[in-house]
């Protein structure tokens, strides 16, 4: 809930040279921007996802190539990193040991810039890198991140737009989607107002062992930030897959016991997402549909709908993870699980 207000101070904070940039790298903050050929972004669990929607705003309004890997792995491949690379850690603690990790091995390869989004001033992570953006999320009490990632989310996109403006990105464009980063806080208040209809939702996954959720495009990150949450706090177990994979081996699993979760924005991929509705309709399988008003996706028998603000498709992600969360919410504490410490989990994972 305090989402609206943590997005609105991440937006209105800056990106801070940690030191001179002159100095530290040679280079102007422009002039870095304009020199980056490649972003490789590196992070851990939900931070990840973060990273994962990130690439879709780089490559679309940057026009620059990204790349995004677990830490976890990452840390176990041989690496040629290109010397116009800008390496981009995101973590909410800035103490994740595989984040950290593959930031020192690429150091050793060689990087033009490493940029930190992170939680947490004074980590390891931001004193190890030479550029930061803080989130300005506060302390996250729960072990599951809910407002790190939308802050993240929010930080990623005015990065994008600093490196989009130094790649051709036109001045419309740009005070465009400036705007509709402004609307965000003001729709995820309206998404908050909706908790008790996803709390009555959240009833019909009490009994369930199998849930899926579906996305497109940077709504899959999305997907599978809402699926982990899930797992994370209810212990349900929960697999999201890219819209388009469906009929590629998990519609094998769609049944009268598996709920289909999806968002589905007013997008260009929108009728798609509605035939991919259909045919989990077709064997059985009940499906929730976070939908923009104006998507006119109609509710009937085994087809929930609950109708969200319409919002510009590239500020979508952000506003349509928060109905996943509260869904997940409402279920762990239907069940009766612990939503701030779930089993076997810790907030910062250091080893
Ligand atoms: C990464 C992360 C979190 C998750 C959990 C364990 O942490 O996977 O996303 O919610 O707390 O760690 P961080 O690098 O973002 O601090």
């Amino acid at each position: 809930f305090e989402q609206p207000r943590v997005i609105k101070a991440t937006m209105e904070g800056r990106v801070t040279a940690k030191k001179v940039l002159e100095q530290a790298l040679g280079t102007s903050a422009g002039d870095l921007l304009k020199s980056v050929r490649h972003v490789q972004i590196i992070a851990c669990g939900t931070s990840y996802h973060a990273g994962m929607v990130a690439r879709y705003w780089i490559e679309d309004l940057a026009g620059v190539p990204c790349s995004v890997e677990v830490a976890s792995e990452f840390r176990y491949r041989k690496h040629v990193i290109q010397p116009d690379t800008l390496f981009l850690c995101i973590s909410q603690s800035g103490e994740t040991a595989d984040t950290l990790a593959a930031l020192r091995q690429a150091k050793k390869a060689g990087f033009r810039a490493a940029l930190a989004i992170c939680n947490v001033p004074g980590s390891s992570l931001v004193r190890e890198s030479d550029l930061v953006m803080m989130t300005q999320a506060g302390p996250e009490i729960g072990v599951a991140s809910t407002k790190a990632f939308t802050t993240q989310l929010t930080a990623l996109l005015i990065f994008t737009l600093a490196l989009a403006r130094h790649n051709g990105l036109s001045e419309e464009r740009e005070a465009e989607i400036v705007e509709a980063l402004h609307r965000v806080p003001g729709q995820v208040e309206q998404v908050l107002a909706l908790d008790s209809a996803i709390a009555e939702m959240s009833g019909a996954f009490m009994d369930k062992v199998h849930t899926l959720f579906l996305g497109r495009g940077s709504l899959f990150p999305v997907a599978l930030e809402g699926a982990l949450k899930l797992k994370e706090i209810s212990y349900i177990h929960a697999e999201a897959y890219p819209a388009g994979e469906l009929k590629h081996g998990p519609l094998a699993l769609v049944d009268s016991d598996m709920p289909v979760v999806t968002v589905a924005p007013n997008n260009a991929m929108l009728e798609k997402l509605k035939s991919n509705l259909e045919e989990v309709r077709a064997r059985g399988g009940e499906l929730f549909v976070f939908a923009d008003s104006q998507a006119n996706v109609q509710a009937e028998e085994g087809l929930h709908v609950l109708s969200l603000p319409s919002v510009h498709e590239v500020t979508a992600p952000i506003v349509y993870t928060v109905p996943l969360q509260l869904l997940s919410y409402h279920v762990a504490v239907l069940k009766g699980t612990d939503v701030d410490q779930p089993r076997n989990l810790a907030k910062s994972v250091t080893v």
